[in-house]
């Protein structure tokens, strides 16, 4: 029981997001697009293309069972203009595949309930502690970070992994950094205890990303996505 998290197939694999368009519910400014530069065909999953005032969310089509472990990691790049703005967020949600929050510092789930968001936050509004910094955000409102840090490394300018660790027995979610530098080792950053399944009302879960641009704006890009864990 308690082992599906660490074997067998991933629930959600995508190296690239090359085939994923039937699978992923693409909201607001988020697409899937080609890889620039890349000799074979290959996509990312752009939240917000460089524009104003944008918002994106992307849910997998398939839904987490969130009384069970998970794991979700993925690479993300968020580059093009500086300052950056505003982040990324992966989110855990209830509300449905056409969830979608508004633009500026709610990072795009901004009003999404119920939610679980950890964010990746490049802009510091007045309730946030830097524009380097990540956080774990309940109910969809940003002014309420259940917890933040500094990151480790820069979200801004260069790619990074990201994991976020479930473990439904301690009812912990763990988040790591990881930079992409040669030597770099895995940072702990986040740990925050939650039931899931109660915070969200429900065991089964839409999973995904959103991101969201001001007055300040970036490419929000994801380019790959893994998730072990229990579909419903
Ligand atoms: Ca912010």
């Amino acid at each position: 029981m308690g082992a599906s998290a660490d074997t067998g197939d991933p629930l959600i694999d995508y190296p690239t997001f090359k085939g994923a368009s039937n699978n992923l519910d693409r909201n607001g400014a988020a697409d899937l697009i080609m890889s620039a530069g890349s000799k074979v065909d290959q996509r990312i999953l752009r939240l917000t293309p460089g524009g104003y005032r944008q918002s994106g969310s992307a849910w997998s089509t398939t839904r987490l069972d969130v009384t069970k472990s998970f794991e979700s990691s993925f690479k993300v790049y968020l580059h093009h203009f500086r300052p950056g703005a505003d982040g990324i967020a992966f989110v855990v949600q209830t509300e449905g595949p056409r969830a979608l929050g508004g633009w500026g510092g709610g990072v795009g789930y901004r009003g999404i309930e119920p939610s679980l968001a950890v964010e990746f936050d490049t802009y510091q509004n007045s309730y946030d502690p830097s524009r380097n910094h990540l956080a774990v955000v309940l109910g969809g409102n940003p002014n309420y970070q259940a917890e933040t840090a500094e990151s480790p490394i820069p979200l801004f300018g260069r790619p990074f992994n990201a994991r976020v660790v479930y473990d439904a027995e301690s009812t912990l979610l763990r988040v790591y950094v990881k930079s992409l530098s040669a030597g770099s080792t895995e940072q702990l950053v986040l740990e925050h205890e939650i039931d899931l399944a109660e915070h969200v009302g429900d065991s089964a879960a839409w999973i995904g990303f959103t991101a969201s641009t001001g007055t300040g704006l970036s490419k929000q890009d994801i380019y790959s996505w893994t998730v072990q864990g229990s579909g419903v």
